[in-house]
């Protein structure tokens, strides 16, 4: 490999972590337009230097009033000492590159599948998953079993996600959530935002606590995701399994537990092992545009395929009658817009992030590593 595809790869790897979705919690289009700003940033700065500050500065949180009253709060609401949390935040920082990423990017050029698609469905992260499988084929196996959830979609999802833990992050979790909670950009949405991150600053005071982690070694995205499946710290409390057995739940270093997570979250989603046919269909619509109002009904799976038949949708192979389907419309910029009927389990995988690019991702990633098994 020559210097030039070697850094064009390196800088795809970091713009693809900064992509790393925030689990299931944080909005897709937030940390996309994130990475477009940081891919932005990236041609603009000078290559010597990295584009993203991990380390932040000393800002005296534990002085913030805001700080100390939710610190007194989460105190409370765990018992835990107060004092054993002044000495954690006297050591949190606040990381300003946080800030920046999390920021919506200035308009854009128009979605575009085709091109979204190729920074995933590409060799480099295909040949890794293909050592992925292989080397975890025991326990994608039993994932399988045990949830119901194909290896292809668990490896699509840590490929999409990580580069099966290539791409982890560079933050401290502690010093991200933390500024994310207390100096969040001013934007329309930033009380919510700010509320969110603070539960998640609180899951991770927790997890770290079951699991006897330092809070403080925990790294992840600058939006707190964790691991090899970026689960966002109360997803983890939530969904995360120690799938290895060995009493501790590590999304970092396990891949088992990794995978076993993946499988387990996308069951309390709305996962369905019971469900035959493909997960989606290429549709071709008529010009009469009844269909339209099928389009962004939620990430949910409502209509029978008479109904979207009767709306004028229709599929070379005839969909699996004993389910519902949504339909999705896949952005081309200037290119025609492509059509999917997608099943439930097409909507759970957007659950992980809410975004049809991503679950199209994940499922052309995992088909094409299967298919050089
Ligand atoms: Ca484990």
């Amino acid at each position: 490999m020559s210097i030039k595809p070697l850094i064009t790869t390196l800088l795809l790897g970091l713009s693809i972590t900064l992509l790393g979705n925030a689990g299931a919690a944080t909005s897709p289009h937030k940390n996309t337009k994130a990475s477009k700003a940081a891919a932005h940033k990236k041609k603009t700065s000078k290559k010597k230097t990295p584009a993203v500050d991990y380390e932040g500065e000393f800002v005296n949180f534990g002085d913030w009033q805001e700080v100390s009253s939710y610190l007194d709060e989460v105190a409370a609401r765990n018992h835990w000492e107060r004092s054993e949390l002044n000495q954690l935040m006297a050591q949190v920082r606040f990381v300003d590159s946080a800030v920046q990423l999390i920021k919506p990017a200035p308009p854009g050029k128009p979605k575009n599948w085709q091109a979204y698609r190729q920074l995933f469905i590409e060799p480099v992260r295909i040949n890794a998953g293909l050592k992925f499988w292989n080397d975890n084929r025991d326990a994608l196996e039993r994932a399988e079993a045990q949830y119901g959830v194909p290896a292809e979609v668990i490896v699509g999802i840590i490929g999409v996600e990580t580069v099966y833990g290539r791409n982890t992050g560079r933050f401290r979790v502690l010093d991200a959530l933390t500024t994310l909670a207390f100096a969040y950009p001013e934007t329309p949405t930033r009380t919510e935002r700010m509320a969110f991150f603070r539960r998640e600053l609180e899951a991770t005071l927790q997890y770290a606590r079951k699991n006897k982690l330092d809070p403080l070694s925990l790294r992840g995205s600058f939006a707190g995701a964790i691991g090899m499946p970026q689960f966002m710290p109360s997803n983890v409390m939530k969904y995360a399994v120690d799938f290895d057995g060995d009493g501790q739940i590590d999304l970092l270093n396990s891949p088992a537990d990794a995978i076993g997570s993946v499988a387990a979250f996308l069951v309390a989603h709305g996962w369905q092992r019971e469900l035959n046919g493909a997960m989606v269909y290429p549709a071709t619509v008529s010009p009469n545009l009844a269909w339209e109002r099928m389009l962004n009904q939620g990430l949910v799976a409502s209509y029978a395929w008479n109904e979207l038949k009767a709306a004028g949708v229709s599929t070379a192979e005839i969909p699996a009658e004993n389910t519902k389907y949504g339909l999705v419309d896949l952005q081309n910029g200037a290119e025609p817009t492509e059509y999917w009927l997608a099943n439930g389990n097409f909507f759970a995988v957007t659950q992980y992030n809410r975004s049809y690019f991503y679950a199209m991702s994940v499922l052309e990633l995992g088909r094409a590593i299967k298919q050089l098994r």
